[in-house]
């Protein structure tokens, strides 16, 4: 197996000073020049006391002006804030979702989308009510495509998903008032809520940013991930590589970012053809190479194996290597510096969404209609840019990972399976892992998620963390970014079971994983929920019993708050490294940071200060033990 090394913090802040020359030399603006340039912060944003919501304003509340002209005081407009950025993660979240059912509506046996999984599609109908028997694969995935955009607008009822949950889960979110209804409505009177002369009842308002948040993560995400899984196939345990050393310098290097798979799938199918490598050869590259970054990375690496090329913090990087021929993007996430950094390249900056349309871009529509034509297209053009490479300019970091990836909860469930025997007799649920809990071989589990966010070194905190946990026999579940980073650092290669303490160690040779669990993108996390309700399921534990925990240490997006919010709301304690924009607020504050609980059994803890936050999380972990008598 050769021997394993991880890779450093420090030396991937090597390779990012290294291309940060060619960044110099090139003249190009880089996100570490606009952070000297945005900083201080406005401490009125930051703490969330400023409103501009109508234009007698802008107001900022002060101690010696404590209200706003139309007397909200710092508890509403805080929560006013609060709850427009969970709508606004909750919508980002949930349209995208809405876009892979409309893709879903698109399959046919003959076109470019197909229905990969038809086993899932079967178990999703069943459990919607919907008959299965004798019908069309394709007319099912038609049905089932109506049947799920109506979740975005239905008049009436709640969110099918949920009753996925456990029922104590259930009763909590009925007697709360926060069973989400559907999603658009839930969104929709977010902002109607927040707007002036509405809701300045803090409670009132943060009440509906959980209900607006599990609205996204027990709807939008929940079918973003399951149907997405339909078409593109459920994850499998697959082999890949992670960081900008995956790029090629002989081959045309085409880098895919954003969230939507539908784009990417086609891009991999479409670059994966004999007569593209055809034409690669043909204008002097060896091959293409995809890679990516961000969630659209994180889909084709967990069904694909399509290397990693970095994440959030790193979109940048991937052009500043001077041998990237195109980076074609979807929607989120997306540095709008691409435009102006990719003309000091040969890069071709290619938005393909309405949804993001960035200056400096090539627009080229992409539509599931079209889907292999569009894919054709900016793969051609990719091929015929390599030529105008600029070879003074090309410098890949030789940086690189193995990482193995795809772990699905069906896949996570496969592998409990094969390990079955040596803890309890029963396969096909969570008990070999729960089993693993109750003795104390694991400690626990934490789930890690999100972005990069330059007010933390960006990947310390994911990659510290994990490797606390790790010692501590905490095994980590982790998606979007923050997936990435371990991957970055190796902590994917199933040799990284070295780290580990005794128990995880032993778990990770009987089940033959790695110790950090790569479950997807952001929409993924709706995997987490499904897997810790399994789990209460099969151990008659609350969900807010089991020693798992939450985490986002370096989150920046609103999606981000949005997933906070159904992660809390679904019983998971949850830990930060960046405060929301709430301390403005001491009842705001302290209603996210402690009176949840007396709502939804959970809430949420900021700490900057990451090795505290570590040992805070691995306590509460040891006290939820405690608490279980185990
Ligand atoms: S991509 S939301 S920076 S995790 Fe999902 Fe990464 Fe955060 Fe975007």
């Amino acid at each position: 197996m050769g021997e394993f090394r991880m890779t450093t913090v420090e030396e991937f802040e090597a390779a990012t000073a290294r291309l940060l020359e060619t960044a110099e030399k090139v003249g190009a603006d880089t996100w570490q020049l606009r952070v000297k340039q945005q900083t201080p912060h406005c401490k009125f944003g930051e703490t969330g006391v400023c409103c501009r919501l109508c234009s007698m304003g802008p107001c900022r509340v002060t101690p010696k002006a404590p209200r706003g002209i139309c007397g909200c005081d710092a508890a509403g407009i805080v929560a006013r804030n609060y709850l427009t950025f969970t709508a606004g993660g909750a919508a980002t979240h949930s349209d995208h979702g809405r876009e892979i059912c409309h893709t879903l509506h698109e399959t046919s046996a003959d076109g470019d989308y197909k229905v990969k999984d038809p086993a899932k599609l079967i178990r999703i109908a069943k459990e919607w009510g919907v008959e299965t028997e004798g019908k069309d694969i394709y007319d099912l995935a038609h049905e089932m495509a109506e049947l799920a955009l109506l979740e975005y607008g239905k008049p009436f009822g709640t969110q099918r998903f949920l009753k996925r949950a456990p029922e104590h889960t259930q009763e909590i979110w009925a007697r709360e008032g926060i069973e989400p209804r559907a999603i658009d409505r839930e969104v929709s009177q977010s902002m109607h809520m927040t707007h002036m002369g509405c809701s300045s009842d803090h409670k009132a308002l943060i009440r509906h940013a959980l209900r607006a948040g599990l609205s996204d993560g027990w709807g939008g995400s929940m079918m973003g991930t399951e149907f997405s899984d339909v078409m593109f196939g459920t994850p499998h345990e697959i082999d890949t590589e992670a960081n900008l050393g995956v790029m090629e310098v002989e081959n045309v290097n085409i880098v895919v970012h954003g969230h939507d798979p539908s784009l990417s799938e086609m891009i991999c199918e479409v670059a994966d053809s004999k007569e593209m490598i055809e034409k690669a050869k043909a204008v002097g590259a060896k091959g293409i190479t995809i890679s990516g970054v961000c969630c659209t990375s994180n889909e084709v690496t967990m069904r694909r194996g399509i290397p990693m090329a970095g994440n959030f913090l790193q979109q940048e990087n991937v052009v500043l290597t001077g041998a990237c021929e195109a980076i074609i993007v979807d929607v989120q996430c997306i540095f709008p510096a691409l435009g102006p950094l990719s003309k000091c390249f040969h890069t071709k900056f290619i938005t393909t969404s309405p949804i993001a349309q960035i200056p400096g871009s090539e627009f080229i529509p992409f539509s599931p209609e079209t889907a292999g034509r569009d894919a054709k297209k900016i793969v051609e053009m990719a091929i015929e840019n390599f030529k105008n490479r600029k070879p003074e300019l090309v410098h890949i970091p030789d940086q690189k990972q193995k990482a193995t990836v795809g772990f699905s909860f069906e896949e996570i469930i496969h592998k409990l399976d094969g390990v079955t025997n040596s803890f309890v007799d029963k396969t096909g649920t969570t008990l070999p892992l729960v089993d693993c809990v109750k003795s104390g071989v694991l400690r626990g589990a934490v789930a890690m998620v999100g972005c990069n966010n330059p007010k933390v070194r960006p990947d310390v905190a994911h990659i510290g963390l994990m490797k606390k946990f790790l010692e501590n026999d905490i095994i980590v579940i982790t998606t979007g970014c923050s997936a990435q980073a371990a991957a970055k650092a190796g902590l994917m290669d199933k040799r990284a079971k070295d780290l580990c303490g005794a128990g995880l160690k032993r778990v990770c040779e009987l089940a033959d994983i790695p110790p950090v669990l790569h479950m997807g993108s952001c929409v993924d996390i709706s995997r987490m929920m499904i897997l810790a309700s399994e789990i209460a399921k099969d151990s008659g534990w609350k969900i807010s019993e089991i020693p798992v925990l939450g985490c986002a240490p370096e989150w920046m997006s609103e999606k981000a708050v949005s997933i906070g919010n159904y992660v809390v709301a679904t019983g998971i304690d949850t830990y930060l490294g960046v405060e929301p924009y709430a301390t403005g607020s001491k009842e705001v504050d302290e209603l996210l940071k402690g009176g949840l609980r007396d709502w939804v059994e959970a809430c949420f803890t900021v700490e900057t200060d990451i090795d505290k936050l570590g040992d805070m999380m691995v306590e509460a972990i040891e006290k939820k033990r405690e608490a279980l008598g185990i």
